[in-house]
């Protein structure tokens, strides 16, 4: 489609994601400010951008109107999207994040859908597709991320019929039964099957998605391989799903241990708490899927229990704003806020606090810093994709000190097996393994950190990476021959 680019640069990957890895922010002499966007998928896949020769990297720029034109950062090219504010309203914070992201997570809260809502999702993902095609080159790969752009594959499929492509899902992907309620599930279901390769976070993820494949569209499904029927006199086409899990950068997070400053800062906030004896931390965005309350509600009753005394023991909550804007996350953001002023006036005392709660977000530094200050740090996620949080605290205790809380409910309760995992809905079993992780001998702690470490380490988001595009290029031959290498 020569309208679209007609000088198209010849970008060996090209990924597509609803937000760029940066963020503009207008600042009040009406100058740009290019700051890192939030949010587990850009920590990832910013790391496997700077290994990759010409990268070009697709995505909404997270500020209303105009797209910004087209500019170069870290190494590669950013194409950004533009979304005006009902785009915002209805693809965004409506399909996105008030239909598909609670129906994804279980229906921890009620899924909302409006048809504008649907409507707005079609055009969105067009307008991705659009610019990914348009900066595609015939060896192209062109990687589609996560439940926003579910369309996208097809769509580029029917414009590009000549470059591969691949699709990962960074959140759970639901039984058939749940998915089953979701309206245009059809649609969702033929737009992920344009993708060669289709990656999932764990394997019911990946098992899940083939049952709706298999019941809902009839499709034949052999292991892990799709026949998709070609339209019209093309051929059938082969779909492969498959379990990729995801990691961070392992090496880097552990080599920020090392850093001066970063250890200094880990002994400061010590100090700061006024130096208790246990510091247990939790790191999230402020989302109904993280499991805050049941949380913030086993610490209340070990407190009221008299369970933990709050003159040693101090936990930090961080929660990072989040799609402030959908209305569940501002009740979510109002039950927190209660809770902990509630926990604070039974149980702070003048300068001391007993939850010390932080909503707002920190940088990567200090994020380390708080992960080496934490001797317990709970992941309590009711559903979640991977949850990064539970292997950068790994990462970051090269000393083998520490214990990870983790959620049976988390992708990483499937690798990380070590841990003390949790069944988050049970505040009985929560309180009694806060408190087991709190007593924990340091030989136990260190066998399980090594263990845990070890997993961590190897598998980090650079073979995750390399492993999906790695198995994408064995995909059919878009071009009928032998691919250029
Ligand atoms: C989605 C899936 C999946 C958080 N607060 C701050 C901050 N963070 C960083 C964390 C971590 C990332 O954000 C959050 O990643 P998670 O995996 O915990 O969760 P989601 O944002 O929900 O991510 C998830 C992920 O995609 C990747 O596939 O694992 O299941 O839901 O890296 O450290 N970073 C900084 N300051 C903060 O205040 N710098």
């Amino acid at each position: 489609r020569p309208a679209h680019a007609p000088h198209r640069p010849d970008h060996d990957l090209v990924v597509v994601a609803n937000r760029l890895p940066v963020d503009s922010r207008t600042l009040p002499d009406g100058a740009t400010e290019w700051v890192t966007s939030p949010g587990g998928l850009v920590t990832a896949m910013e790391s496997v951008m700077k290994g990759v020769d010409s990268g070009a990297w697709v995505g909404w720029a997270g500020a209303p109107g105009d797209a910004p034109d087209p500019f170069e950062a870290d190494g590669m090219s950013l194409y950004p999207v533009a979304l005006d504010q009902e785009d915002i309203e209805r693809y965004y914070e409506g399909f996105s994040n008030g239909t598909l992201w609670p129906l994804y997570h279980d229906v921890i809260v009620e899924p909302a859908f409006h048809r504008t809502w649907w409507d707005s999702y079609v055009s969105a993902n067009r307008r991705f597709a659009r610019a990914a095609a348009a900066v595609a080159s015939r060896t192209s790969t062109i990687w589609v991320h996560d439940y926003q752009l579910q369309l996208v594959p097809r769509m580029i499929r029917d414009d590009r019929a000549d470059v591969r492509i691949g699709f990962f899902n960074h959140i759970p992907f639901p039984p058939v039964e749940l998915f089953s309620q979701l309206p245009k599930r059809n649609q969702i279901l033929r737009g992920l099957l344009g993708a060669d390769l289709i990656g999932f976070q764990r394997e019911s993820d990946t098992q899940n998605f083939l049952a709706a494949v298999r019941k809902l569209l009839g499709h034949h499904v052999d292991g892990q391989t799709i026949s998709v029927p070609g339209l019209g006199a093309a051929p059938m086409r082969e779909v492969t799903a498959q379990t990729f899990p995801i990691s961070i950068d392992s090496a880097s997070v552990s080599a920020l241990t090392e850093d001066p400053e970063v250890r200094e800062h880990a002994a400061q906030l010590r100090r700061d708490l006024g130096n208790p004896r246990k510091v247990v931390v939790g790191v999230d965005r402020l989302d109904y899927t993280k499991g805050i309350r049941h949380r913030l509600k086993a610490w209340g009753e070990l407190l009221n229990d008299g369970s933990i005394d709050p003159h040693d023991t101090v936990m930090i909550q961080v929660a990072t704003p989040s799609r402030e804007r959908v209305e569940a996350y501002r009740q979510l953001r109002d039950e927190v806020e209660l809770t902990v002023g509630r926990i604070n006036g039974d149980h702070a005392s003048i300068g001391r606090a007993a939850v010390s709660y932080q909503h707002r977000s920190f940088d990567r530094r200090y994020m380390t810093a708080l992960y080496m200050a934490a001797d317990v740090v709970l992941v309590t996620a009711l559903r979640d994709g991977m949850n990064l949080v539970a292997k950068e605290y790994v990462a970051s205790r090269p000393d083998l000190q520490g214990v990870l809380v983790l959620s049976e409910f988390a992708g990483a309760a499937d690798e990380l097996r070590a841990a003390v995992m949790v069944n988050p809905h049970d505040i009985d079993e929560l309180k009694a393994a806060i408190l087991r992780s709190l007593a924990m001998p340091e030989e136990e702690q260190q066998e399980s950190m090594r263990s845990l470490r070890h997993q961590v380490m190897e598998n980090d988001v650079q073979s995750w990476a390399h492993d999906f595009l790695e198995r994408l290029e064995q995909s059919d031959d878009p071009h009928g021959e032998a691919k250029p290498v």
